[in-house]
């Protein structure tokens, strides 16, 4: 595992196989149930990335519970609390036991979708996100929580890696600056056929 800054914890390989297979076929009936959403940007332009989301609606830039979404599953909220707890073991001051995630993005990434660096404030809560990354190799970009630009640090997200951003980190911003095309399992690539090609799953306590 890496310590990526103070509350950010990265553990490649954290999913086996089978657990990467059964999350990614959830994705894949998740987004075949309801068409994921690409989010509009406030000066109008339209992410690349797809948006779908459970337990909760987001939308830019807010928790919307008039929408309804397929509910987050236990078992997803139970793979969290577990992440969390690897992450924890690796740094001390991201402990917390309470840990109930109420929501869950799930972004997909086509071959050519990116994502510009932002912050995560839309949570009332400031306990941590967990991520969890499926299909294509990505580019992540870890910056700092007082401004956009550098310092940052760029480290290759792939299949079955846990990040977790708590403490200090959760408020840093992060990208996607690049997915890379192809580098994903051959069985990643049968389960989603001609869809995307990278997904990730951030678990969030909203309130
Ligand atoms: C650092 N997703 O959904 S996951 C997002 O790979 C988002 O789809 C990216 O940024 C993706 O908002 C990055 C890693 C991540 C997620 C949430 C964070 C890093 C974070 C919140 C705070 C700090
Ligand atoms: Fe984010």
């Amino acid at each position: 595992p890496a310590v990526l800054g103070p509350g950010a914890v990265h553990v490649p390989d954290w999913m086996d196989r089978p657990q990467q297979e059964y999350l990614l076929r959830a994705c894949v009936d998740w987004a075949s149930a309801r068409p994921p959403r690409s989010i509009v940007l406030p000066g109008g332009g339209r992410m690349s990335v797809r948006t779908l989301c459970l337990g909760r609606h987001w939308t830019p830039y807010r928790y919307d519970d008039d929408e309804v979404v397929p509910p987050l599953p236990d078992w997803l909220v139970r793979a969290a609390r577990s992440g969390l707890e690897t992450a924890t073991a690796v740094d001390p001051s991201l402990g917390d036991p309470g840990y109930t995630p109420d929501a869950a993005l799930v972004n997909l990434y086509g071959r050519d979708a990116t994502m510009g660096l932002h912050q995560d404030r839309d949570e009332a809560s400031s306990a941590p996100v967990v991520s969890l990354s499926l299909g294509d190799a990505c580019t992540f970009r870890f910056g700092t929580p007082h401004h956009r630009g550098r310092p940052y640090t760029d480290v290759r997200l792939e299949s079955g890696d846990l990040v977790v951003f708590g403490g200090p980190s959760r408020m840093a911003f992060h990208g996607v600056p690049r997915v890379f095309d192809g580098t994903a399992p051959a069985w990643c690539r049968d389960v989603l056929g001609a869809g995307p090609g990278r997904v990730n799953i951030t678990l969030r306590q909203t309130r």
